[in-house]
């Protein structure tokens, strides 16, 4: 029975000369270590230590009236950005300022957000709450984009932190409450909306079918970055396997000047601590 099934074994084992033995739990140790280190090097936790801040997102979702107000404390009236804009902004009294970097998102320019990856602290993507329920498509497929740069990033390098602002909260009508309840209206909103249209260009991806919203440079059918560790595999930003994104809830004054000591009523002022804790 078991004893008969078990003897081999044990018989097998102490044939073993001592120096034998030694390197069979030489050889495993070695291969516990070799795993031990690869899990270590794959796993999406560990943060960028680069000190950039970088606002991506879609064309006229704000990310030019982030920074001004960020880097001046002033929002005028901007029109659709061209160029990367770049600024020093001292988030914290102890630590030294961080780089704010807009990058336009108009689908001939945003690739340019590469090139910044690799210093990156923290990309923010930056969503207009209040028209994000007819945009999502488009909205979705430029987060997707950035998704897939951040998974395609080689191991060795640290990965930015992911935040997407639910911006312009200022927008949403809630009621009487106060802003703190316009701010988390627009993070529910964003949240729920990416994470329809991200799960159905992952349905789409998996089936072998084209992706609907396309940008206009075309054919990005075969984009990774939406594997998920929950249950089969539906795109969730609680389960996305690069790792963990916040939302923010944010808007600003457009047109004003705000005071030192009024800047706290910016709508900023969540980043602003993400980025004091954080950065
Ligand atoms: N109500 C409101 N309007 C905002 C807010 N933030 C930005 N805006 C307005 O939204 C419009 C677009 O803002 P921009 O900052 O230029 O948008 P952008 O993301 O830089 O757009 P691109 O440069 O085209 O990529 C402007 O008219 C801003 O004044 C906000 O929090 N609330
Ligand atoms: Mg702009």
């Amino acid at each position: 029975m078991s004893d008969t099934t078990a003897a081999p074994r044990v018989a097998f084992i102490s044939t073993l000369s001592p120096t034998a033995q030694t390197l069979t739990v030489a050889s495993l140790s070695l291969a516990v270590l070799c795993l031990a280190i690869l899990v270590f090097f794959t796993r999406r936790t560990s943060r960028s230590t680069g000190n950039l801040l970088l606002l991506v997102g879609p064309p006229d979702a704000g990310k030019t009236a982030i920074l001004s107000t960020l880097a001046y404390n002033q929002t005028l009236p901007t029109h659709t950005s061209l160029q990367s804009n770049a600024s020093a902004v001292a988030f914290s009294l102890t630590k030294k300022p961080s780089t704010v970097v807009d990058i336009p998102g108009h689908p001939r320019i945003r690739d340019q957000v590469n090139e910044y990856l690799a210093d990156a602290k923290a990309i923010a993507f930056v969503v207009d709450a209040s028209t994000v329920s007819r945009n999502g498509p488009v909205v979705a497929e430029h987060l997707h984009i950035i998704l897939n740069a951040l998974t395609s990033l080689p191991p060795s390098q640290a990965l930015p932190a992911l935040l997407i602002l639910a911006h312009k909260s200022d927008l949403l009508k809630s009621g009487s409450a106060a802003s703190a309840t316009s701010e988390s209206l627009a993070i529910t909103r964003v949240k729920t909306i990416l994470e329809r249209e991200l799960e159905k260009r992952r349905v789409s991806q998996s089936g072998g079918v084209g992706v609907e919203g396309l940008g206009e440079e075309g054919e990005r059918t075969e984009m990774g970055g939406l594997e998920c560790t929950g249950e089969k595999g539906m795109f969730s930003f609680d389960a996305w396997e690069g790792g963990e994104v916040t939302f923010l809830g944010t808007s600003v004054k457009v047109g004003r000047i705000t005071t030192d000591e009024k800047a706290e009523a910016d709508g900023l002022q969540a980043l602003r601590e993400w980025m004091e804790e954080n950065a």
